[in-house]
């Protein structure tokens, strides 16, 4: 359905970096630098929150951060706002269950990435129908990030789902940090989706570059 295989999707979803400009105290533009510098495999735009840009500002910083993405040849996703990631020809896009309707979203963006945030097995199921690329389960651990985040799950919504053997690539959400990473890949995730652990940390290349050897030393 979309322009990469499966096989392709789990390879992008290993260490999965998300960020708006309020999500550091260093410049945007330059963490995410470092971040691709270090090795993260997709990257998401999400700008939310009471002081997220908005308007051409939003779409410039957006602009700015697909080239940079394009540059180091990481696909390059938009948070919700699927007009953005059409007038931008981004990758892909990522929605909640409180965003459009995954079916219209498919729709809408033809062939692009689709990511779906899913909390239970029913939800998981109406995204796979609905077309769905890959499916994020979260929060596993507590978050600070996410202000209406759901309650915390752990692994378990990740376990059950390799149980009952659903075909469709994972990545685990909330919370994750270098320390915590390794039972979501044991669990089943094929990675991990970090928003603080990169934006926040004092050398942001760095902290990716190990952030990375946890979730690849674990295959
Ligand atoms: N979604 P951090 S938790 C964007 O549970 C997001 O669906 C979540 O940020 C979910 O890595 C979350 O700093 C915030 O905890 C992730």
């Amino acid at each position: 359905m979309t322009i990469y295989t499966s096989e392709k999707i789990k390879e992008l979803l290993k260490v999965y970096f998300i960020m708006g400009s309020n999500n550091s105290s260093l410049a945007p533009d330059y963490v995410l630098e470092e971040a691709l510098k270090g090795g993260i495999t997709v990257f998401q735009f999400r700008e939310k929150g009471s002081d997220a840009l908005e308007g051409e500002a939003k779409f410039q910083l957006a602009k700015r951060m697909q080239k940079l993405c394009n540059h180091y040849n990481v696909p390059f996703l938009v948070n919700d706002d699927i007009e953005l990631a059409i007038a931008l020809d981004a990758d892909g896009v990522h929605i909640g269950q409180e965003d459009e309707n995954a079916i219209k979203v498919r729709e809408w963006i033809g062939n692009k990435v689709l990511g779906v945030s899913a909390h239970s097995i029913e939800e998981i199921k109406l995204a796979m129908e609905a077309g769905a690329d890959y499916i994020g389960i979260g929060p596993i651990y507590a978050t600070s990030t996410k202000k209406d985040a759901k309650e915390v799950q752990g692994t378990s919504l990740i376990e059950k789902v390799k149980q009952l053997n659903l075909r469709i690539p994972i990545v685990g959400i909330g919370g994750i940090t270098i320390d915590n990473a390794y039972p979501v890949i044991k669990a089943g995730a094929d990675g991990v989706a970090i928003i603080s652990e990169i934006s926040m940390a004092d050398n942001p290349y760095e902290q990716t570059k190990r952030l990375k050897k946890v979730v690849t030393d674990q295959e």
